[in-house]
């Protein structure tokens, strides 16, 4: 069940950034729905073969919401459930960006706008190696303001790559303020068409819309699908919903526990 995935994605997360005193849990939040649906139903992964050849190819490029991978990957049992517990600590591999040692996960990343260049080229290799591999990159709303990001857009639509999927979390929020307010993206469906894009968008917490979507790819053949993906920062954990503060703090033990019974009484 995703409900359930994401439910458990969700509090996994909590755990992670109280225990380590870790920032990221909004951004973490915010693209939980979207894992769950992607690892429970979509993705062409095994967590017994992780290296596979013709695996798709998941890349969190947003790496700061490392917590939410590392908890999927987990609960689909890449790796001991214990591990989670040890994120961000010393001489342990759960560090606290995306690190490509652990298993599960094919590119390192934390500096952002790096993950659509590097979708881009592992799709365009996949293609002519006429492998079926699916490329899936997911960038954050701010992250598009890198303008590697566009350069990417531009070769992917140039080449047709309809192997390649990149999903944007699109929660409005980035790490000074509102995205519009900081570097405004609007019109960005738009803006990705005229790059040569199908686009969908969809509600970002919606699992039969992400299922839906997920389903149905590529959107168009011979074009590479965009989904913007209309989310809420700290979606699930009402206090930390829509507000910038849970880009960086912590939980203290009393929100944490909050957090955690709120989820629970959640269906
Ligand atoms: C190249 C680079 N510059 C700056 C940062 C620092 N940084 C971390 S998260 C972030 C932006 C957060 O907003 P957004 O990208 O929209 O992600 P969200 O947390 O909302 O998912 C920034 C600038 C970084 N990780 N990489």
């Amino acid at each position: 069940m995703t409900t359930e995935l994401a439910k458990n994605i969700r509090k996994n997360i909590l755990n992670m950034v109280y225990r380590a005193k870790a920032s990221h849990a909004g951004s973490s939040l915010s693209i939980a729905d979207i894992l769950a649906v992607l690892y429970e139903n979509i993705l062409n992964v095994d967590a017994k073969n992780p290296d596979f050849k013709e695996r798709d190819r998941f890349i969190l490029s947003k790496g700061h919401a490392a917590t939410a991978l590392y908890a999927v990957l987990a609960e689909k049992e890449f790796f001991p459930k214990e591990w989670l517990d040890k994120y961000c600590e010393n001489d342990q591999l759960l560090s606290g960006h995306i690190s490509h040692y652990v298993p599960g996960v094919d590119f390192s990343t934390g500096s952002l706008g790096h993950g659509l260049p590097i979708a881009c080229g592992v799709a365009l290799a996949k293609r002519t190696a006429r492998s079926p591999a699916r490329v899936f990159a997911l960038l954050s709303d701010g992250e598009c303001d890198e303008g590697s990001n566009w350069e990417a857009m531009l070769f992917a639509g140039h080449h047709g790559l309809d192997n390649l999927v990149l999903i944007i979390d699109y929660n409005k929020i980035q790490s000074f303020g509102r995205v519009e307010d900081v570097l405004d993206l609007e019109p960005f469906a738009d803006k990705l068409r005229a790059f040569k894009w199908n686009v969908q968008e969809l509600d970002g917490h919606n699992h039969e819309a992400l299922q839906n979507c997920f389903a149905n790819l590529p959107a168009k053949s011979g074009m590479p699908t965009a989904i913007i993906a209309h989310t809420v920062k700290g979606q699930g954990v009402s206090f930390m919903e829509n507000k910038l503060l849970w880009h960086y703090k912590s939980p203290t033990e009393e929100q944490f526990q909050e957090a955690l019974e709120e989820l629970e009484a959640q269906p």
